[in-house]
């Protein structure tokens, strides 16, 4: 890597140690990525808490799942993903938010359009269940996911990673500056 340059990592196991090194996610207890496991919407929080730099909220318990109580340690990234309107939970009738369901792709979908402030696509053809169909079509627009993917179904550890790396190098890329030549 010549001098001013950062590495770019290639392999979802680099994108994983790199996003690792910074915090944004942890390995298992032995060692590993783990990229082939599913992760649930609490390990989601909190990696979107950590990608984008959110404040960790405690005090406050906005949802009446079973067990979200202030002992639970989800809480403070769940709560600071709502405090940003990254997330709202499932059902804000009944105030769910199923921190210990498993994130599907479309729910990381909508958590990056509404981070990223991605435009709504005017047209759509993607997979997704009909609340999602945009955020979807915004995400694959972008480059973040692949447009074959199910988004319907659950999201492994890769598809996050790569997703997320791929965030962090948007949004911590250097602004070009324009040098007046006089
Ligand atoms: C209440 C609602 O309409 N929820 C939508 C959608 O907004 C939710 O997005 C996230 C990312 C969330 O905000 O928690 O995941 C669950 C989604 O549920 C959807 O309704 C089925």
């Amino acid at each position: 890597v010549a001098f001013g340059e950062t590495a770019t990592a290639t392999t979802p196991q680099a994108k994983f140690d790199a996003l690792a090194a910074k915090g944004v996610l942890n390995g298992y207890p032995d060692g590993k990525a783990h990229l082939e496991k599913d992760l649930t919407r609490a390990e989601f929080a909190k990696i979107v808490t950590k990608l984008f730099g959110l404040t960790e909220v405690t005090g406050k318990l906005s949802y009446k799942d079973k067990g979200y109580t202030a002992s639970n340690w989800a809480v403070p990234y769940i709560e600071a993903a709502s405090a940003a309107k990254l997330m709202q939970g499932k059902d804000t009738v009944k105030g769910i938010f199923d921190y210990n369901g498993k994130v599907t792709v479309e729910e990381v979908a909508a958590v990056l359009f509404r981070a990223l402030k991605l435009e709504t696509p005017a047209t759509t053809d993607n997979s997704a269940s009909a609340w999602a169909k945009g955020y979807a079509q915004a995400v694959i627009n972008a480059g973040l996911v692949a447009q074959g993917t199910n988004f319907k179904a659950n999201a492994t550890r890769s598809l996050v990673v790569e997703a997320a790396y791929a965030v962090d190098t948007m949004t911590k890329a250097p602004a070009i500056k324009t040098v007046e030549v006089l």
